[in-house]
């Protein structure tokens, strides 16, 4: 990295020094915790494995999974800050599942579907109906399936001439269109309904915001963590760009949904979640225009989070009072995935 460019990132954590701060004193906190868990978690290990298998998690795992995410809810409140690092420490982050991603989408043909907003027909942005907007593939499999991925069910799309490219090679497929959820997990029951009104953003209501960049570990569940250099815009800052309809008794909605433009993979989250400082709205990685299998144009990081939580691909993000579907919860995992 070139000096400029390590000029320029400095400044952006010199902006953000409250940030730093609070996130060293986690870091030390959550060695002490790690440390206390681990050795506790030790002699149990082999015998939580023995017991019989349902939902794809041994039962008692399970238990103690929704156990932790409690204790470490209330310990941390999900507002502590995750440890961030230095960018030399920035390493290239592989790519893990690529639910929802499988052909690469025509990036012109990208919209992110907005639903909940307050007084969203008064947006220019506004449309009837989101579900009717048609996302456009290109044909070719870029890359062999990775990670997770388990069977695909064949797809429904339809071969019809693009709008954009003009070309009759190219995948349409409209945001509502059945059946969604083709992978192992099945349709989500938060997937919206045809003729749900709402507001149709492009990259440039995202990209107007003020930019952040951040230095984090990552971790996947299956037990491997990288360090990874995120650009990208604090989900907080979109929120109240776009800030969620009241309630009736004038409390805001408690979650979250989001879904891939194909509705293949999806997630739920906290309102709060959402609005902490470090969870961000991303297109760039290593300082590269996100690649499409990272999640191009647009997908989450929220470094308190595993990684089965931070989508990529965001083709949705609606607000929810109802508690929304995730797609690993469907599969055993825990819906918080707190770290
Ligand atoms: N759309 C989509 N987002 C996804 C996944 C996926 O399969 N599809 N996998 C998740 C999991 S389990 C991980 S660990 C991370 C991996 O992100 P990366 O490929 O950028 O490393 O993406 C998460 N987001
Ligand atoms: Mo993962």
């Amino acid at each position: 990295m070139s000096t400029t460019r390590k000029q320029q990132v400095e400044e952006v954590f010199e902006d953000d020094a409250a940030v730093l701060r609070a996130s060293r004193r986690h870091t030390r906190r959550s060695f002490l915790l790690a440390a206390a868990g681990a050795a506790a978690a030790v002699g149990l290990n082999e015998w939580l494995y023995n017991g019989p298998q349902t939902d794809h998690q041994p039962p008692l795992l399970r238990k103690t999974f929704q156990a932790d995410a409690k204790l470490s809810r209330t310990l941390f409140d999900e507002r502590a800050l995750a440890p961030t690092f230095p960018v030399s420490r920035a390493e290239t982050l592989r790519v893990n599942g690529v639910i929802g991603l499988k052909e690469d989408i025509v990036p012109a043909s990208w919209r992110l579907q907005m639903v909940g907003v307050e007084k969203a027909e008064n947006y220019p942005q506004y449309v009837p109906d989101v579900t009717a907007w048609d996302y456009e593939y290109t044909r070719e499999k870029s890359d062999e399936d990775q990670g997770h991925d388990v069977k695909t069910k064949p797809g429904t799309e339809k071969k019809v001439t693009s709008a954009l490219l003009g070309r009759d090679d190219v995948l349409v497929q409209r945001a509502g269109m059945e059946p969604r959820g083709k992978e192992e997990a099945g349709k989500s029951f938060s997937t919206l309904a045809g003729g749900t009104p709402g507001l149709l953003l492009t990259l440039s209501d995202v990209t107007r915001l003020k930019k952040h960049e951040l230095v984090t570990q990552f971790k996947c569940i299956e037990g491997w963590s990288q360090i990874a250099h995120w650009s990208g815009y604090r989900m907080s800052d979109f929120i109240d760009a776009f800030p969620p309809a009241k309630k009736a008794d004038g409390s805001l909605p408690r979650y979250v949904y989001m879904e891939t433009p194909n509705g293949d993979y999806y997630v739920g989250y906290d309102l709060h979640v959402c609005r902490h400082p470090q969870t961000l709205l991303v297109t760039e990685l290593s300082g590269e225009p996100l690649a499409q299998k990272h999640g191009a144009p647009l997908r989450l990081h929220t470094p308190t989070k595993y990684g089965y939580k931070q989508i990529k691909r965001i083709g949705l993000i609606a607000y929810t009072d109802v508690k929304p579907d995730d797609y690993w919860t469907k599969l055993g995992y825990d819906w918080y995935a707190g770290l």
